[in-house]
């Protein structure tokens, strides 16, 4: 949890659930708090994390190493938390990410599988304490993820693994909410998106981030 007045918000799930879709969503409703809101993505939001983001999935890096991939999501982690979401939050701000750590824990952990544990000594090194205060996995079957992602762009690097690699992503999202069930939550995101953004709202009014 943090400690500041703006709240931490991430947004999770397996490629194609309506991540990109329901943030501006999000926004919406974090915006009538009043509270200016911080919307950003990982890997990425920063120039370094773009930067290490586009190395990440072009298929030019095909076959990197699992630990070259975990390092390179903390790497730019780092940067964001110091160039972005830390300065966002010591400002009185929200801040919306679409992905975060829990993303390392389903795709580097449950995907390629590193141990966990591993994973936890990064995010406490990277990350102290800071945890967010809400983290929404959208959860959808993995064909139904992948049909809906496949109808718009060619697969990068880490998209063109096979079923079995994003149904242990999809099982670890969902053992991670079972763990951390104050601070994480599951929404079917295999519904119809009015059906989504209602239980978004739902969410997002239990855990208190709006009224
Ligand atoms: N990654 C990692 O391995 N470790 C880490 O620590 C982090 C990330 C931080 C980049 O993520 C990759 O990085 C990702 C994990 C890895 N790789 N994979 N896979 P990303 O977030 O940029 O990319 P993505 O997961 O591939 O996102 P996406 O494909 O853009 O999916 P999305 O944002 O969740 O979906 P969308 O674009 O909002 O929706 C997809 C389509 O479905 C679109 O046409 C929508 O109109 C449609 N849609 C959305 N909702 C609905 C509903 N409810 N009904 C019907 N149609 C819908």
């Amino acid at each position: 949890m943090s400690h500041y007045t703006g709240k931490f918000i991430t947004l999770e799930g397996i490629e194609g659930v309506g991540k990109t879709t329901n943030r501006e969503y999000i926004r919406s409703l974090l915006e009538q708090t009043g509270i200016p809101c911080v919307e950003t993505r990982e890997p990425g939001g920063t120039p370094l994390g773009e930067a290490l983001r586009e190395m990440l999935l072009e298929h030019k890096h095909d076959g990197m190493s699992s630990d070259a991939e975990l390092l390179m999501m903390f790497a730019s982690r780092a940067e964001h938390l110091h160039k972005v979401i830390l300065p966002a939050l010591e400002a009185g701000k929200n801040v919306l990410c679409d992905r975060f750590t829990e993303a390392t824990y389903a795709y580097q952990g449950g995907g390629r599988g590193i141990n966990d544990r591993k994973i936890a000594e990064l995010e406490n090194w990277v990350q102290g304490e800071l945890r967010p205060d809400l983290t929404i996995i959208l959860d959808a079957p993995v064909e139904t993820g992948r049909d809906r992602a496949g109808r718009r762009s060619e697969p990068d690097r880490i998209e063109k693994e096979q079923n079995d690699f994003f149904e242990r992503v999809r099982q670890t999202y969902l053992q991670l909410q079972n763990h951390y069930p104050h601070r994480i939550s599951v929404v079917d995101a295999s519904v119809a998106l009015e059906q989504v953004q209602d239980q978004i709202y739902h969410v997002m009014k239990q855990h208190g981030i709006i009224d």
